[in-house]
């Protein structure tokens, strides 16, 4: 497996600018919500350092991929989507990562699932309110990370759909079954 300074240089040389920044801050902040949660900070770390690698990969090749393994259901969706289950895929072929659950938390980043590992959530949190992250309720967002994870999936959860209704934009399935879960647990 790779270490945490080799998957860094693989990072730098596959993301802009940008890009590169973005996961910088996941990364600090995976850091720090897993020191909070009592959450294995190695396994966010390299998670978070990771999660991205795939950003701007070909669709075509990502969906082909993801078709060798069976996983023919992403067919219709963009890279928006499919550079969170073909980027577990790229770095437990290319970078030597075994552990199932870093692997898991770089596949849900995006959509989320129901009853995601709190590994999963860490990561799926960190994404959404890094320092560089500036949309409307963003700063209501980092609120909810201090109070539960539960509570801040949800909040992300509610208001990803939201956004994606407003566009109207499809909703992957993983990501209403993510919500109502949290909804339902909630209650
Ligand atoms: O890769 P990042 O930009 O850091 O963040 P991300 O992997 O969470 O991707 C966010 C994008 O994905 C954003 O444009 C919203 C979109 N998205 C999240 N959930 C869904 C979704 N798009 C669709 N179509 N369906 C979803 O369920
Ligand atoms: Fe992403
Ligand atoms: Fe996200
Ligand atoms: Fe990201």
């Amino acid at each position: 497996t790779v270490t945490l300074t080799e998957a860094w240089n693989i990072v730098r040389r596959h993301l802009p600018e940008k890009r590169f920044k973005h996961t910088v801050g996941v990364r600090d902040t995976a850091i720090r919500l897993a020191k909070h949660y009592y959450v294995d900070e190695k396994k966010a770390e390299l998670a978070a350092i990771v999660h991205d690698l795939c950003k701007y990969f070909d669709t075509d090749e990502m969906k082909q991929g993801l078709a060798t393994v069976g996983e023919n259901h992403w067919a219709a969706c963009g890279s928006e989507l499919l550079h969170a289950p073909y980027g577990a895929m790229y770095v437990e072929k290319e970078l030597g990562i075994k552990d199932n659950e870093v692997l898991q938390a770089i596949r849900s980043h995006t959509t989320g699932r129901a009853a995601m590992s709190p590994l999963e959530q860490v990561i799926f949190v960190a994404d959404y309110i890094e320092p560089n992250r500036s949309f409307v309720g963003v700063d209501q967002a980092r609120k909810y990370a201090t109070v539960s994870l539960d509570t801040a999936c949800l909040f992300s959860l509610t208001n990803t759909i939201q956004y994606l209704l407003s566009k109207r934009s499809p909703i992957h399935p993983y990501t209403v079954e993510a919500y109502n879960y949290y909804t339902l647990k909630g209650e």
